[in-house]
């Protein structure tokens, strides 16, 4: 029987790639997990894999991290289920554009990525960390990005939200400081997912992005978070930055 069998782990933007890929290995690992995205079909999909695999459903919910209202509610039927947050794996995130900042267009782009990657956090994590505190135990794991430590043209806005992710973690690890919540972020390089098509809405434009190199995977990153949520309690990694061999930083890629 596994030791984590009690333990409950949110994953937001489980429907793809990194999310994913963590709700399986956590369930796998004997998590019970909580699944939320907005495309409910797909987390149909993934609950039934995850049933298949780990013998336990998950708990599965509509989640637009945007919507304040329906963060409570997915807390809230969190609780009511199962009765404890142990983990909350704030991955819901995307990218929109490589467009520069002087020629954009459309800023609904801009607020699409700061309502994502950094408001929807915040609301996540202002819901569930109380619960953690109340039950004695939590872990809060934040997917950041290398593009929270190096900025690059092309991707401002993306970038600030990463480097914002990387301010929060850092805040919260303070504010949480004597308290049971542990506070980690995961900062990948290049991961092939839905994630540059979903920037660039183009998948062969998408595929041009890992041509000639080796990306990590979503399962690559699922470990870290697997790692980092099954140290003992006192044990806290503040920051797992993690590369594909073939990427030593933003732009500086080794295509063969
Ligand atoms: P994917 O596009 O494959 O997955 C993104 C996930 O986020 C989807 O499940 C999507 O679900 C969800 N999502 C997007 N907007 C919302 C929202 N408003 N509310 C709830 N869920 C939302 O990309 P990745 O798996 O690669 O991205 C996951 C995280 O990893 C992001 O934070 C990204 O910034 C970060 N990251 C990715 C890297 C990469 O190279 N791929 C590198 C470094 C970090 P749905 O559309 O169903 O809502
Ligand atoms: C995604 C990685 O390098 O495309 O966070 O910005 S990068």
């Amino acid at each position: 029987m596994s030791r984590w069998k009690d333990h409950v782990a949110i994953i937001t933007g489980a429907s793809s790639g990194i999310g994913r890929a963590t709700a399986v290995a956590l369930a796998r690992e004997g998590f019970r997990v909580v699944i939320g995205a907005r495309d409910v079909a797909k987390l149909t999909e993934l609950a039934q894999e995850i049933e298949r695999e780990a013998g336990t459903a998950p708990l599965l919910l509509p989640l637009d991290v945007r919507d304040g209202a329906q963060v409570k509610a997915f807390v809230t039927a969190t609780m009511e289920t199962y009765g404890r947050i142990d983990v909350l794996v704030n991955n819901a995130g995307l990218a929109k554009g490589v467009t520069p900042v002087i020629e954009e267009t459309d800023p609904d782009n801009w607020d699409q990525m700061i309502d994502t990657n950094v408001k929807g956090l915040l609301l996540m994590t202002r819901e569930a960390v109380p619960n953690m505190i109340e039950g004695g135990n939590g872990h809060v794991i934040n997917i950041g990005s290398v593009a929270g430590w190096e900025s690059y043209a092309g991707g401002a806005v993306y970038c600030a939200t990463k480097f914002a992710v990387r301010a929060i973690t850092t805040a919260l690890r303070q504010e949480l400081l004597g308290k049971p919540v542990r506070v980690t972020s995961i900062d990948p390089g290049m991961v092939e997912t839905n994630f540059s098509v979903v920037r660039l809405e183009d998948q062969s434009k998408a595929d041009e992005v890992y041509a000639g190199m080796t990306p990590l995977t979503a399962d690559d990153i699922a470990d870290c978070v697997v790692f980092a949520a099954t140290r003992p309690a006192h044990v806290n990694l503040d920051t797992i930055i993690v590369k594909p061999l073939d990427q030593a930083g933003a732009g500086k890629v080794a295509r063969h």
